[in-house]
């Protein structure tokens, strides 16, 4: 767990050995404490080097053992004994120095780090606070408002700014660990009374409580609802205004207040739950780790439309060659202007040089002959997406794998318009594709686990978050978004406002209300889905009442919506208005409150008051029951995958971990209970039937989400 060693015969060089991350487990933390020890009363030691492993310093805590009862020596005493020693201690960072490491560094009296090393402390984002004396040590070392910000947000930082802010003492490219033993034999003739962070005084701005509020207002509005980075502004504040001693205990106090909370459970189980999404396994027992993905130097994307346009970004700034193509001279033109002016953008952004010599842009499907991938990104269209496929068997050669960006289409239908159905895979890209993290890689039933693995390890080169999922209509993050967003129209029938709805969702935590994000979205795509698939136009049966479609319960106010030229944002009117076409400032609009009335008093519906609590539960328990049903389905493998979709592509707070996960918080039971009362209230909404995997694992006792797989029949698979 470390290996002490004696180096130059004078420096004791303590080398944290637990894979991958040197997470300080009990069993690192006891073997830390006993190698200073030595250290501290061997004669020979003059000073002590600590370094990580495998180029790691350390990952910080073990957040698996967060679950269990503390074991093995606590962290605060630890640390405050290694800096109260009277040999000096170097911290050799490479790789990683994160929470309870970079408060392990702190307590170092000199930090030297390699240039490519990164620091933070991202407690907050598990939904706690540095509570190894990290929110008394940084203030202490690089004031209030650099502090502040780094432990609200969590952010990592390169070891140049590290340098910047005085964090570090120097930063190399050279081996880290041999440049502190050099620098830790010059240290040993220096006082080390001044490099012991918790004795200096915090520099404090004259305006710290105007300061500390503005940071409160801040985070308030960014992280609704969201406890740890309020804590943390607590805690700086302890730093500021009380001595060492004291500060630890408030910081102490403020961490047992976050430790046991549902937050700090949703956030930590987000963490393992977007690992675990990486790992993808199959019934036929190809899974990630024994599946090679091919590797993919060449590219091309059929289509320049807005998705189009982000995935040729996506690839072409991982170093990946692309062709782009357009069916029509103007389109491409378009479509390559729009293209360039994103990378150049981004490479700005990220202060590197634009990859623009990757990219050709070309009429003609011949000219994809010897890509290693396409990915066709053209309209929403069966019938010509079919055409596509047929077209690329016939140019690409045999080993090109096909891929297909579609939001809900069946990828097997297109597979088998083509010569190799085993090489053809669904991408489903988020709009923007260049900024949504989120990508569901969709496994026809003749997907190959190379292709899966390959169009998996793709997206996760182009620093996406791959989820690999089942092939049905809307897959798992659209199929749930069917019963969401009819929960949502129907409580506009009963009673509520678009803006009621919106506001109820965003407090909980929604970075955008449904009806806001519908706007945003565009309303006249579902709208035209509604046509094609028969709920509107000429082949509705007449005799059908108006309210009721396919024997369901049916609303027609977003038709109605659609009807009066509102498509959302990008007509200036939708469910709210704003102030031009484009606009994103969403305000109510009287004449969309008109037409709920008459729509009310058209159909005899008396409105009713309608709690917050009643928005919730319908929206989040139908969404969490379509979830279960994506389960029995084998769509998605495990409740982790369907909540990370949710997180990642639909603004799920990951302070509620997911619907998945979110449901489990509230209890089963309870969920199943609310379930069964408003589906005996709205029988004709079939989406509120409780599911049968959640009435079995209520039954067998509410296990916890990860244990939920043992309950799932995989027999009718679609993964
Ligand atoms: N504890 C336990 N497991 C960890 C871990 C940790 N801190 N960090 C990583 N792992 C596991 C991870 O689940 C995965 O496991 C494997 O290591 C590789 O991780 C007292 C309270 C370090 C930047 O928040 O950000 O310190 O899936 O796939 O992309 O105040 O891991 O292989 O089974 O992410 O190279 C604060 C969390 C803890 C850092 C490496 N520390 N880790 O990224 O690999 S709280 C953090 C990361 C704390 C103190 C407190 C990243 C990484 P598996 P990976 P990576």
């Amino acid at each position: 767990m470390a290996r002490y060693e004696l180096v130059k015969r004078s420096v004791a060089l303590i080398t944290l050995t637990n894979p991958p991350v040197n997470a300080l487990s009990s069993a690192v933390r006891h073997a830390i404490a006993k190698s200073m020890e030595h250290a501290l009363n061997d004669p020979k030691v003059k000073a002590v080097v600590i370094c990580g492993e495998n180029g790691r310093f350390c990952g910080g805590a073990d957040i698996r053992e967060f679950a269990g009862p503390l074991r093995g020596p606590p962290l605060v005493p630890l640390l405050d004994a290694i800096e109260a020693g009277e040999k000096p201690v170097v911290a050799a960072i490479e790789g990683v120095a994160l929470g309870g490491g970079f408060e392990l560094a702190l307590v170092c009296h000199y930090r030297i780090v390699h240039f490519k090393a990164r620091l933070g402390l991202p407690e907050v984002t598990l939904g706690i606070l540095p509570a190894a004396g990290g929110t008394q040590r940084l203030p202490r070392l690089i004031g209030i408002p650099a502090a502040l910000e780094l432990i609200t947000t969590g952010r990592h930082i390169s070891a140049q700014e590290a340098l910047k802010l005085g964090i570090v003492d120097q930063v190399t490219e050279q081996n880290a660990c041999e440049l502190a033993v050099e620098f830790a034999l010059r240290a040993v003739a220096k006082p080390l009374s001044s490099r012991r962070v918790s004795m200096l005084t915090t520099p404090c701005p004259p305006d710290l409580d105007a300061l500390l509020e503005a940071v409160t207002m801040q985070v308030k509005r960014k992280a609704r609802g969201v406890m740890a980075p309020l804590a943390c502004i607590q805690a700086v504040r302890a730093a500021a205004t009380m001595p060492y001693s004291k500060g630890i205990k408030r910081e102490s106090e403020l961490m047992a207040t976050l430790f046991n909370s549902g937050q700090a459970r949703a956030l930590q189980y987000c963490f393992f739950a977007q690992r675990t999404a990486g790992k993808w396994t199959l019934p036929s027992g190809a899974q990630w780790n024994n599946s090679k993905p091919r590797e993919i130097r060449s590219a091309a994307i059929i289509g320049l439309g807005t998705m189009g346009r982000g995935i040729v970004v996506s690839l072409a700034r991982v170093g990946i060659s692309v062709i782009a193509v357009e069916s029509e001279k103007k389109l491409l033109e378009t479509g390559k202007q729009m293209v360039i002016g994103m990378l150049e953008r981004d490479a700005k952004r990220r202060g590197v040089s634009a990859s623009l010599n990757l990219l050709k842009f070309t009429l003609s499907l011949q000219d994809l002959k010897d890509v290693d991938l396409v990915i066709e990104a053209v309209f929403e269209d069966m019938a010509l997406k079919k055409r596509v496929f047929q077209e690329l068997s016939k140019v690409c050669r045999p080993a090109t794998l096909l891929c297909t960006n579609t939001s809900g289409l069946d990828v097997d239908a297109l597979a088998g318009v083509t010569d190799r159905p085993h090489l053809v895979v669904g991408m489903h890209f988020f709009s923007p594709a260049h900024v949504m993290k989120l990508l569901e890689v969709v496994c026809g039933p003749r997907s190959s686990s190379e292709t899966i693995a390959t169009a998996m390890s793709l997206g996760k080169r182009m620093g996406k978050v791959s989820v690999a999922v089942g092939n049905c209509p809307g897959f798992v993050g659209n199929r749930m978004l069917k019963p969401y967003l009819d929960q949502a129209t129907f409580l506009l029938e009963e009673g509520a406002t678009p803006e009621q709805i919106d506001k109820a969702l965003e407090d909980f935590g929604f970075a955008m209300g449904v009806f806001r994000m519908s706007d945003l979205a565009g309303l006249d795509v579902g709208w035209r889905v509604r046509k094609e698939s028969g709920l509107i136009g000429p082949d509705v049966d007449p005799k059908n009442p108006p309210r009721r479609r396919q024997g369901r319960r049916y609303c027609p106010i977003p038709d109605m919506v659609c009807e009066q030229g509102r498509f959302g944002q990008k007509t200036g009117r939708g469910w709210y208005m704003y102030d031009k076409p484009g606009g994103t400032n969403a305000k109510p609009d009287p004449l969309i409150q008109n037409l709920l009335e008459m729509y009310r008093s058209r159909y005899g519906i008396q409105p009713r008051n309608i709690s917050d609590q009643e928005i919730i539960e319908r929206c989040l328990f139908a969404l969490a029951n379509e979830g279960f049903r994506i389960l029995e389905d084998g769509i998605a493998a495990r409740p982790e995958d369907i909540d990370v979709i949710y997180l990642f592509g639909y603004g799920f707070p990951r302070h509620g971990g997911g619907p998945m996960f979110y449901a489990s918080m509230v209890g089963l039971e309870r969920v199943l209970e609310r379930l069964e009362h408003y589906h005996q209230a709205h029988p004709d909404v079939p989406h509120l039937e409780p599911s049968p995997l959640l009435k079995k694992l209520v039954a067998c006792g509410s296990p916890p989400v990860q244990k939920w797989r043992e309950h799932i029949k995989t027999m009718h698979s679609h993964l």
